[in-house]
C-alpha cells in the first residue's frame, strides 16, 4: 500500500458545484446515478489536467458528458479509478453504477443492516457509491432522489429538506432530498428502512421552530426519550456557550445496529450505532445513558465544527474532532459533575492515549502521513486533539477562546480548511502568539516534566524546578521543548492553599495559578512562604503530560484529603495506591499493604461530607491498564497480583465498612440521572463488587437479590458483574442464564451479557471465550458483537488475554485474520492489544510478536490490517 504524506497536498485538479443522485434500491443491489456539474479550479497549476475520480467495489454500466455517452475508449478504469483525459472546462458528468449493498460486510458506503439500507460515507466511503473526487475539500450542492418498494422502505431519508414524492409503478415510491449546504461527500447519507418516527419541535434563540425526528424500528420505540433530551440541551448549550444556532428545519438521528463506530455528524441525518442512542432505564447502565448524551451532543456539535467548517484534507482531523470533542466533554461537565468528568477524560488519556503516543503507531495530533485514513480516527486525534483544544482555552482565558471561536466560525464558513487556520482564529481574537503552541499538532509523543523543589527557610523562598522533554516516536526524535500550561497550588500544613507570590511583596495573589511552560527548564519561586509547601501540581491535568515529582506516601495522603483541586485529589489517591501496587509487584506472598492505603479507603467509604460523586471514583484502583502502563517492562501476571492482593486485602479489612456503605446506598427512589443518584448506585455496586472479589456470602445473598429486584440496568448489571467476578460458581451459571433469558431478544442488553464474560477474570478463560464465539446471538458481521467478545477480552481482561503460553495471543490472531476478509476496519482496532509488544516482559513479548506476524502472513491482508501490523513490527 501506499503513504500518503500531507507535504503532497495539493488543491483539487475540479471543483463539483453540484450533485444530482438518484438511486434505485432493489434487494440484489442498487443503481446509482449520479450527475455532477464541474468545472475546473482555477486555482490548480496544469489547466490541462484529466478528470480523475475514485470508486471502490464499483460496477460501471454508463458515462455520459453533457448528456452524450462517452465512448468506452474516451475513459479510463485505472486501478480504483476513473479517468476522463479531454474535458472541457465546464460541464456535466453523468455516471451511472451498480453496487451491492447486500454483500457490504465493511459497512462502508452503502449497506444493509436488519433490512434497512443505510451509509457511513467518513472518511472514504462515498467512493463506494459513485465515482466522484472523494476529498473533504470539494463541497457541492447535494440533491438526492431515493427509490424503494413502497411496503419494505416506507421512510427514505437523506440530508436537508424533502422537497418531493410520490408514486412509481409496481408497489414502489420515491422521496427527493435537497440540501442547501454545500458539503463535502464524506457528509452525504441515505436511509430507507421500515422505521418509526419520534418526533420533538425544538425553539431555537432566534426563534425558528426546528423539526427533531428520531427513526428507530419499532421495538425500539420506547427507547429513543433519553436521545431526544440530550439533543434538545446539546442545542440549547451550542446556543448559549458558543453562539451556534441550528440552520436547516429538520434534524434527524436514525439508529441501526450495525455500524463500525459509535455515530456519524451527516448534515442533517445522523446515523448512530443503536447502542449509541437507544436507552430506557431497564436496559441501559448509567455509563450507557451518559455516553449517549455525550455522543449526541458530540455528533450534534459538529453541525458547526465539522460541517459548516470542515477539514481541507484527512491530515487536518484532529481540526474537528479534537474541538468537538473538547466541545462534548464541557457540555457533559456542564450537565454533570466537572470533576468526575475530568477524572474519567483524564483517566482515558493516561491509560490510553499515552501508551498510543509511546507506542508504534504513534503520530501527531496533525500527522503527516497515513497508508489507511480510517486508522487515524485515534485516541490522539480525538482526546489528546482535545487537551490541546482545552490548553488554547486555559492559555486564553473563556472570553478571548469564545471570540476566537467566533472569529474561526465566522471567517471559515463554507470553507474547508487546517487546524493552522484555527489556531490563527485564536490567536488573531485574543492578541497571543501562539506560535510554539503549534509544536502540540506537530510534534507526538507525551512530554514528560521532572519536577525537583527546594525551600529556603531563612527567605521563606520555594523553589520548583520544572523540566520537560518529549521521548522519541517513530520518524521523530530531538524534540523541541512546547508551551505547557502548568496549573498549581501549594497546600500548607492545615491543608489550605497558600498565597503564590512570585515576587516579594506581591499583593493580590491568587491561590492557584496556571504557569506556562516553554523551555526545556524553568525555575519557579513563590515568596513569602513561613512553611515548606506541599505541592499539588498539574492542577486540573491542565495539560496531557507525565508528571514525575517524588511525594512521600505522607505528602500523597494529605493531598488525597485536603487538595482544593478535586481532580488532584483524586490523582493523589490513585498516585498512593500505584505506588503501593508497585512496591508489592515481585514480592511473593508476603508483602503487606500499606496501612496508610487502607485508612485512606476507611475515611472514604464513612466520611458522609464528601462530594460522594467524587469518593465513587476515589474507590476505584488503578486499573490493570494504567498499571503496564506505567510500567516500564510490564510483567502483567505480576502486577495483576499485586493489584489483586490489594483489593482483597482492602476487601476483606473494610467489609464491615463497605456492607454499611452498601446498605446506606440502598436506593430504591425512582431512577435519576443525577450526579447524587449515580454516585449512590456506583458506591454501592463497587461494595458489592468487591466483597465478592472475597467471596463473601453475605454479599452474595445481597447480590442475588439485587439482581432479581433491580429497577434499572446499573443494578442489575452491577450484581450480575459482581456475581460473575466471583467464586461462586453455581450462582454465576444461574444468573448468566436467567439474564439472557430474560433479555435475549434485545440486542443492546445482549452485547452487555456478551462483555461482562468476556471481561470475566475468572481462571483459564479462553475455552468459554471460545463458546461465546458460537453462541447463536454472536454475529460475526455485527461490530457491536464483535466487540463484546474479542474486544472485550483482548482490550479489557488483560489478566487472561496475556498468558504466558500466548493463547490469548494466537486467540486474537485467528480472529482478526477471520475478520479481516469481512470488515477490515474493525480488524484493524483489534490488533491494538498486540501492538505494543516492546513494552512487555520477554515472556509476553515474544508470543504477541508472533501473534502479529500470523497477521502479517495472511494472504490478501487489508491495507488497514496491513498499515497496523507492519507498522509495529518494523
Ligand atoms: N466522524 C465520525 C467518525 C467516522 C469514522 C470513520 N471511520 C464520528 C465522530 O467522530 O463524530
Ligand atoms: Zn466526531
Amino acid at each position: 500500500p501506499r503513504t500518503i504524506y500531507l507535504s503532497e497536498y495539493q488543491v483539487p485538479a475540479f471543483l463539483v458545484d453540484h450533485v444530482d443522485l438518484r438511486f434505485e434500491l432493489f434487494e440484489d443491489g442498487a443503481r446509482v446515478h449520479s450527475t455532477l456539474t464541474i468545472r475546473r479550479n482555477p486555482e490548480f497549476p496544469d489547466q490541462g489536467e484529466a478528470l480523475v475520480l475514485d470508486g471502490d467495489s464499483l460496477v460501471l454500466e454508463s458515462v455520459r458528458m453533457n448528456g452524450e455517452a462517452v465512448p468506452e475508449n474516451g475513459y479510463q478504469l485505472k486501478g480504483e479509478q476513473l479517468l476522463v483525459p479531454e474535458v472541457p472546462d465546464h460541464f456535466e458528468l453523468t455516471v451511472v453504477t451498480w453496487i451491492e449493498p447486500q454483500n457490504n460486510t465493511r459497512l462502508e458506503g452503502l449497506y444493509k443492516s436488519s433490512g434497512m439500507f443505510c451509509t457511513q460515507c467518513e472518511a472514504e466511503g462515498f467512493r463506494c457509491i459513485t465515482f466522484f473526487p472523494d476529498r473533504p475539500d470539494v463541497m457541492a450542492r447535494f440533491r438526492t432522489r431515493i427509490e424503494a418498494d413502497r411496503a419494505a422502505y416506507p421512510v427514505l431519508l437523506s440530508n436537508g429538506n424533502d422537497v418531493d414524492r410520490g408514486e412509481l409503478v409496481d408497489g414502489r415510491h420515491f422521496v427527493t432530498w435537497e440540501d442547501p449546504f454545500p458539503k463535502p461527500c464524506y457528509l452525504f447519507a441515505l436511509v430507507a428502512g421500515d422505521l418509526v418516527e419520534k418526533r420533538d419541535t425544538f425553539h431555537t434563540c432566534s426563534g425558528r421552530d426546528i423539526d427533531l425526528r428520531i427513526y428507530v424500528e419499532s421495538r425500539n420505540a420506547q427507547k429513543c426519550d433519553h436521545a431526544m433530551d440530550s439533543l434538545k440541551r446539546s442545542m440549547r448549550w451550542d446556543e448559549e456557550v458558543y453562539g451556534r444556532e441550528y440552520d436547516l428545519d429538520i434534524f434527524m438521528i436514525v439508529a441501526v445496529d450495525d455500524f463500525n463506530m459509535g455515530a456519524m455528524e451527516n448534515k442533517g441525518l445522523n446515523i448512530f450505532n443503536s447502542s449509541c442512542v437507544l436507552a430506557s432505564p431497564d436496559t441501559a447502565t448509567d455509563a450507557a445513558f451518559q455516553r449517549i448524551e455525550a455522543i449526541v451532543a458530540h455528533e450534534y456539535f459538529h453541525n458547526w465544527s465539522g460541517n459548516r467548517v470542515t477539514c481541507r484534507d484527512w491530515f487536518q482531523l484532529s481540526l474537528k474532532e479534537g474541538f468537538t470533542v473538547f466541545r462534548d466533554a464541557e457540555f457533559s461537565a456542564d450537565m454533570g459533575s466537572p470533576t468526575v468528568k475530568r477524572i474519567e477524560d483524564a483517566t482515558l488519556m493516561r491509560t490510553a492515549q499515552f501508551a498510543e503516543d509511546a507506542g508504534p503507531m504513534a503520530h501527531p495530533v496533525r500527522p503527516a502521513s497515513y497508508m489507511e485514513i480510517s486508522n487515524f480516527y485515534t485516541l490522539t486525534i480525538y482526546e489528546k486533539g482535545a487537551e490541546v483544544v482545552r490548553m488554547i482555552h486555559t492559555l486564553l482565558g473563556p472570553e478571548l477562546f469564545r471570540k476566537g471561536s467566533d472569529l474561526y466560525f465566522e471567517r471559515h464558513d463554507g470553507q474547508a480548511v487546517t487546524t493552522d487556520d484555527f489556531v490563527r482564529a485564536m490567536e488573531d481574537a485574543s492578541g497571543r502568539d501562539l506560535g510554539q503552541f503549534r509544536r502540540w499538532y506537530e510534534q507526538a509523543g507525551t512530554p514528560v516534566l521532572d519536577v525537583s523543589d527546594e525551600y529556603d527557610a531563612d527567605q521563606g523562598v520555594y523553589r520548583l524546578k520544572v523540566q520537560q522533554r518529549i521521548p522519541d516516536t517513530p520518524g521523530q526524535t530531538d524534540k523541541q521543548p512546547q508551551h505547557i500550561p502548568f496549573a498549581l497550588g501549594l497546600l500548607g500544613a492545615d491543608g489550605a492553599d497558600l498565597p503564590l507570590a512570585l515576587a516579594d511583596g506581591d499583593t493580590d495573589v491568587p491561590a492557584s495559578r496556571v504557569l506556562e511552560l516553554t523551555e526545556a527548564e524553568h525555575t519557579f519561586e513563590f515568596h513569602g512562604l513561613a512553611e515548606r509547601p506541599v505541592p499539588s501540581l498539574l492542577r486540573g491535568f491542565s495539560a496531557p503530560v507525565r508528571v514525575h515529582y517524588p511525594w512521600t506516601r505522607d505528602q500523597l495522603m494529605f493531598l488525597a484529603s485536603h487538595d482544593s483541586d478535586g481532580f488532584n485529589r483524586w490523582d493523589a489517591g490513585q498516585r498512593l495506591a500505584v505506588d503501593v501496587i508497585q512496591a508489592l509487584e515481585g514480592q511473593a506472598d508476603d508483602g503487606e499493604v500499606d496501612a496508610r492505603l487502607i485508612d485512606a479507603y476507611r475515611r472514604l467509604l464513612n466520611d458522609a461530607t464528601l462530594d460522594q460523586a467524587l469518593v465513587a471514583k476515589m474507590l476505584n484502583l488503578p486499573s490493570l491498564a494504567y498499571l503496564i502502563e506505567l510500567a516500564k517492562e510490564a510483567d502483567v501476571q505480576a502486577l495483576h497480583r499485586a493489584r489483586e492482593k490489594v483489593l482483597t486485602t482492602l476487601a476483606g479489612t473494610l467489609r464491615e465498612d463497605l456492607l454499611a456503605c452498601y446498605h446506606r446506598n440502598d436506593d430504591s427512589d425512582d431512577y435519576q440521572l443525577t450526579p447524587e443518584a449515580i454516585a449512590r448506585r456506583s458506591l454501592r455496586n463497587t461494595a458489592l463488587a468487591w466483597l465478592l472479589r472475597i467471596d463473601d456470602a453475605e454479599a452474595c445473598d445481597l447480590a442475588r437479590v439485587q439482581f432479581d429486584r433491580a429497577s434499572n440496568m446499573t443494578d442489575q448489571m452491577g450484581a450480575l458483574r459482581a456475581l460473575v467476578n466471583s467464586g461462586f460458581a453455581a450462582e454465576r451459571g444461574e444468573v448468566l442464564d436467567g439474564f439472557y433469558q430474560r433479555w435475549q431478544d434485545d440486542p443492546q442488553v445482549v452485547e452487555q451479557w456478551f462483555s461482562v464474560q468476556a471481561a470475566s477474570t475468572e481462571a483459564g478463560h479462553l475455552g468459554k471465550i471460545r463458546a461465546l464465539l458460537t453462541h447463536p446471538a454472536f454475529e460475526w458481521t455485527n461490530p457491536n458483537k464483535v466487540r463484546s467478545v474479542i474486544g472485550a477480552f483482548a482490550g479489557q481482561n488483560l489478566s487472561e488475554f496475556h498468558q504466558d503460553d500466548a493463547s490469548g495471543y494466537r486467540f486474537l490472531a485467528e480472529q482478526v485474520r477471520r475478520l479481516d476478509d469481512l470488515n477490515p476496519q474493525i480488524a484493524a482496532r483489534l490488533v491494538a492489544p498486540l501492538t505494543r509488544w516492546r513494552k512487555f516482559a520477554p515472556v509476553y513479548r515474544e508470543g504477541m510478536k508472533t501473534a502479529l506476524e500470523m497477521i502479517r502472513d495472511k494472504d490478501g491482508l487489508s491495507r488497514d490490517v496491513y498499515e497496523v501490523v507492519h507498522k509495529s513490527l518494523a
